[in-house]
């Protein structure tokens, strides 16, 4: 049984933790000397800078054959609030992006059970075209096995010609938690979270970098959490693709799951972040996503290992359909200030991190 005391140590030396030590720092219940640590693994690697980036969330249909329990955004096709954004819509949203100064598109949606593959390659040359300067960050591993499923095509495929058709890198969703009896109570039609890591694995190898997220908050146990992150933590010793890692609190309002908890508390928040930072000593970054936490959690996890704070996002579906009380977009200023009055340096980037002068 690894001690408290054993694990602030090793993290001091810079040596990695183990799964089980991982645990017990999920059930301590000293969150300022995690907190404490985390920082400290935050500033080896990024020093004072906070990143956050200039963008925009594009979700082109919500209409989804899967209806995971968790998910209060997707509808069946026909049902009232049921909606698909034509081509012009898109563009149209990509364009006042550019205008408005963002440097990335994030386009996820749900599995549509219409719409050809074709029509998701059609999405990606539409928006290239009309808005040349935007890095398109696209669809979920969730998305490219259904894609291979509707066009008869395999993994490797679906990503050239999603490559080819202008796919710059992936976002980090469809993970959930990657273990099956979870899986099993909260989205038994998605994909399974072993076949999540080996598309992940395709992607990296075709050479684009992609995020991974992690809902947490709802029926998973601490054990999950951490069998959740070891597996993404061996992957990234695998290929290293993973640029950031962003827990995603659950936001329960109009979800199918009937928990006696409503949504995450700020202290199971910080000390998820923080505990990320300290376990994924292979990840660069360690992403505070504003909209599920809300902007004064988001602006406290930088004390907490946490060095992203995602972006200006513009109009966000997911997570406000199932009640998050955020706005719907922070302005740049707005993101400067909160890092600033954080004691932090702000950074704009480009999706891979690059610092925008
Ligand atoms: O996969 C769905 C989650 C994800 C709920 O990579 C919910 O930069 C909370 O992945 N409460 C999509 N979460 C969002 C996502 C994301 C967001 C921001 C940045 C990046 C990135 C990725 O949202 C889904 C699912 O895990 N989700 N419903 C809910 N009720
Ligand atoms: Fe569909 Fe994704 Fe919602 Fe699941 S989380 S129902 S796959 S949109």
């Amino acid at each position: 049984m690894p001690t408290f005391s054993t694990i602030v140590e090793k993290v001091r030396n810079r040596q990695r933790i183990s799964s089980g030590e991982a645990l017990e720092l999920f059930e301590s219940r000293d969150l300022l000397t995690i907190g404490e640590l985390a920082a400290l693994v935050n500033e080896q690697k990024n020093g004072k800078n906070v990143f956050f980036n200039v963008n925009r969330h594009i979700n082109p249909t919500n209409i989804c054959v899967n209806r995971c329990a968790f998910c209060a955004f997707s509808r069946t096709s026909g049902e009232e609030g049921a909606y698909t954004l034509t081509l012009d819509e898109i563009c149209r949203r990509a364009r006042e992006a550019e205008l408005e100064g963002a440097t990335e598109v994030h386009i996820v949606g749900g599995l549509h059970p219409d719409l050809t593959f074709e029509y998701y390659e059609q999405v990606l040359r539409s928006v290239r075209q009309t808005a040349p300067g935007l890095h398109i960050k696209a669809f979920t591993a969730v998305e490219l096995e259904y894609f291979s499923r509707i066009a008869g095509l395999t993994i490797e495929r679906v990503i050239q010609r999603l490559i080819a058709a202008g796919l710059g890198s992936m976002p980090g969703g469809g993970a959930e938690i990657l273990v099956e009896d979870v899986r099993k109570k909260i989205c038994p039609e998605k994909i399974s979270g072993a076949r999540w890591l080996e598309i992940i694995r395709l992607v990296h190898l075709a050479g684009l970098k992609t995020n991974a997220t992690m809902l947490y908050g709802h029926v998973e146990t601490f054990a999950d959490r951490v069998s959740h992150l070891e597996m993404l933590r061996e992957l990234q010793d695998e290929t290293g693709g993973f640029q950031a890692f962003i827990p995603l609190a659950f936001q329960p309002e109009n979800s199918d799951l009937k928990l006696d908890i409503k949504g995450t508390s700020g202290v199971d928040d910080l000390k998820t972040l923080a505990i990320a930072r300290i376990f994924l000593d292979n990840f660069d970054h360690i992403k505070a996503y504003w909209v599920m936490l809300g902007e004064k959690i988001a602006q406290v996890a930088l004390a907490f290992g946490v060095n992203d704070l995602d972006g200006t996002v513009v109009e966000e579906k997911i997570g406000h359909d199932a009640g998050a009380a955020s706005p719907q977009l922070l302005t740049k200023e707005c993101i400067l200030n909160l890092i600033r009055k954080a004691g932090k340096n702000p950074v704009e980037r480009d999706t891979l991190y690059r610092p925008i002068p």
